[in-house]
């Protein structure tokens, strides 16, 4: 039986399993989670990820790590499918050595986690798929990196893996990952971009915004620094068919491309490196809809759409469709992050995504379908 049209999937969805959860809290310096007891003398735990973190970190629960509340979640949001990932920092902050043997058996209790999902109402497929983790710390071998590669290939319920912006120390230009992007090509992986480590602080001021300017400013010009280097570094004329897709809905990177496209065009040495004009690279990529508002969806979908201008041999300056666009748009919620601070039924990350999906102008009722899940379902090969 196909699956439906109108099936909701997440991808912007994210878990500290428990094996990562326990050397979170066998840590004593960032990344890490500790254990406080409240005024009322129970035991909370408290997570410390980001540099400058509110004093003690933020309460951390059960949503986090146990599958179950995942699933409820799901449930009460009407999400059907998750595609599950990793959340920041990974395993950026250990030797070489731990990181391979822990995104191994990462990857291992991922399968298992989605492997024994149920499944989509009287489906085959399954509620829970999963992106896997590579070992990306400074002196890891390139043999180590492809063989992980290899392992999440071969594991049925994972379909691509997150990665931060670091590679293996000197950022996702680096030529040596070229052995890498080149298997996850082979392997048809997707890669998810996701950020973690924002931009320059001094930027923030003093004014105590708390998080507010990393998470909504430096996290987004994180994967947007990140994702123009690798257009720069040409790695999408070596790899044609690598598939990346970008957290946030590609940060400030639709925003700026012309930009980026006239500072190439006045840079000969640059733009000898590349096969195309900067706008056609924004048309191979993918882009959570994570960004809260109807407005900025379709300001994205025009950008990827205009890439189609830019594709050898065309001419047209039509205006561009934003309905191409949305065909490489994908819901997300970066649950369990933003959870509600009152007891409110629903997560405004949730709703409000889901609103924005619904209100943007121009994106036809089958559009905003593909958005939701449909896009989703052809991305990840989850059809039957
Ligand atoms: O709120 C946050 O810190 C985060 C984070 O660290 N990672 C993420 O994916 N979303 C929000």
């Amino acid at each position: 039986m196909p699956l439906s049209a109108k099936l909701v999937v997440d991808i912007h969805t994210h878990v500290y399993l428990p094996r990562y959860a326990a050397l979170l809290r066998s840590r004593s310096s960032v990344p890490f989670i500790r254990s406080t007891t409240t005024h009322q003398g129970t035991s909370e735990d408290r997570l410390l990820i980001l540099d400058h973190e509110p004093s003690g970190g933020r309460p951390v629960g059960a949503q986090y790590w146990d599958r179950e509340e995942k699933l409820k979640f799901m449930d009460k949001h009407g999400i059907d499918i998750s595609i599950v990932s990793s959340a920041n920092p990974w395993l950026d902050f250990l030797p070489a050595s731990q990181a391979r043997t822990l995104a191994s058996e990462l990857n291992n209790d991922l399968e298992q986690y989605c492997s024994t999902s149920p499944v989509v109402g009287n489906h085959k497929v399954k509620r829970l798929y999963g992106l896997g983790l590579l070992p990306l710390v400074p002196e890891i071998t390139t043999s180590a990196l492809l063989e992980i590669v290899r392992q999440i290939g071969s594991l049925p319920h994972l379909r691509g893996l997150i990665m931060g912006t670091r590679g293996i120390g000197k950022g996702l230009d680096d030529e040596a990952l070229d052995p890498v992007w080149a298997a996850i090509e082979n392997a048809g992986l997707i890669v998810f971009l996701h950020p973690h480590y924002g931009v320059d602080g001094s930027a923030w001021g003093d004014k105590g915004n708390g998080h507010v300017l990393p998470l909504a400013l430096g996290f987004p010009f994180e994967t947007t620094t990140a994702a123009t280097r690798l257009i720069l570094s040409g790695v999408f004329d070596k790899f044609p068919s690598l598939r990346l897709l970008l957290a946030h809905s590609g940060g400030a990177l639709p925003a700026l491309s012309s930009r980026l496209a006239s500072c190439i065009g006045h840079d000969p040495i640059v733009a000898s490196r590349l096969k195309h004009d900067a706008r056609y690279y924004l048309g191979k990529l993918y882009l959570d809809a994570v960004a809260y508002g109807p407005e900025e969806l379709g300001f994205v979908s025009d950008v990827i759409s205009r890439a189609e201008r830019y594709k050898p041999g065309t001419s047209t300056k039509n205006a561009a469709n934003r309905s191409v666009g949305s065909k490489r748009m994908l819901f997300g919620t970066d649950h369990p992050f933003f959870p509600p601070l009152s007891s409110s039924n629903k997560w405004a990350s949730v709703t409000e995504n889901l609103e924005a999906i619904a209100d943007v102008e121009g994106w036809s009722e089958e559009d905003k379908d593909g958005v939701r899940g449909r896009n989703a379902i052809s991305l990840f090969n989850l059809e039957e």
